[in-house]
């Protein structure tokens, strides 16, 4: 047996047009009696492949009403009776128009296939899809009735926040400030809930947090000091290794093999959120190489 997720949705049926004349809606309610079930299913999204029976049997959420993704999103879509188009709705809007179906085993069956980066969808977020199915015209009389039924879907992308608690450190702990504070989870980021560099000019002032792994890094938010003092986070490096750095000033960073160097310019926000990086690495830093700005104060670090 195939281990899919597959959702079994069978809806009230609603009648385009049919305010117009009632009579033809038990007329579609004939036509697509018996034949009104819609279908979803897809393989396990964590692992890309069909789910195993312990896998489906440890599903602890609801799968009829959301599911999570990290990456690809590909879903089978099937209905019973011959389908025009299903078209893809987010916020009320059409994102994609399915037109391709192929029948199989008496299913009308279209694919959506996506990713989180395409739709948008932000790390912790939710994203509502309404799948709009809009039958073939049923064809009799000669009038061009449609049925619609509707299937909703909630993608939710759960990915882990990979620095909570790992080991980080800085090139110094200054006002009783520490390197932990900014991967405790907490994102307030009044002082004294930063951490807050002094090193003295010459030296570019650091954080840095150890992920303990390699992971393919897509995502990193970073919140900016909000009680003051915010104008001082920019022109600051994000470095990424899965080596450990060993050495401190920003042009030896940049000569070490196999790091990363994302530039900033930007004054950072509460949070800045810099996505699509899809880098491996393990360690993540965020340096000055500004002499002048020696107070690196960051209330939070999050990595995706
Ligand atoms: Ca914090």
């Amino acid at each position: 047996m195939k281990n899919i997720l597959s959702i079994l949705v069978v809806l009230s049926l609603v009648i385009m047009g049919c305010e117009k004349e009632l009579d033809y809606q038990f007329k579609i309610d004939d036509r697509l009696k018996g034949k009104d079930q819609l279908f979803l299913s897809h393989a396990n999204p964590r692992t890309g492949v069909d789910y195993t029976v312990e896998e489906l049997a440890a599903l602890e959420y609801d799968p009829k009403k959301e599911d999570f993704f990290t990456g690809p999103i590909n879903l089978t879509l099937s209905a019973e009776a011959k389908l025009l188009n299903i078209q893809v709705i987010n916020n009320n809007e059409v994102i994609e128009t399915i037109n391709d179906f192929t029948e199989v085993n008496g299913l009308y069956e279209a694919t959506f296939n996506s990713t989180v980066n395409d739709l948008g969808v932000g790390i912790g977020e939710s994203f509502p899809i309404t799948f709009k199915f809009t039958y073939d015209n049923l064809g009799e009389d000669g009038f061009n009735y449609n049925a619609v039924l509707s299937l909703d879907f909630l993608i939710r992308d759960d990915s882990p926040n990979l620095a909570l608690n790992k080991p980080s450190r800085a090139s110094s702990e200054a006002y009783g400030t520490f390197a932990a504070t900014a991967n405790d989870g907490n994102t307030n980021s009044n002082y004294p809930n930063i951490v807050h560099t002094a090193d003295p000019i010459g030296v570019d002032s650091w954080w840095e947090v150890d992920l303990e792994n390699v992971h393919n890094i897509r995502q990193i938010n970073i919140y900016n000091r909000t009680d003051c003092c915010s104008e001082l986070l920019t022109d600051y490096h994000v470095f990424i290794s899965e080596e450990p750095f060993t050495e401190n000033s920003v042009a030896a960073i940049q000569a070490q093999p196999g790091v990363t160097d994302i530039f900033q310019t930007s004054i950072a926000g509460h949070p800045t959120k810099l996505t699509d990086i899809n880098v491996m690495g393990r360690f993540v830093r965020i340096q000055f190489d500004s002499t002048d700005a020696q107070f690196l104060e960051i209330g939070e670090v999050e990595v995706y």
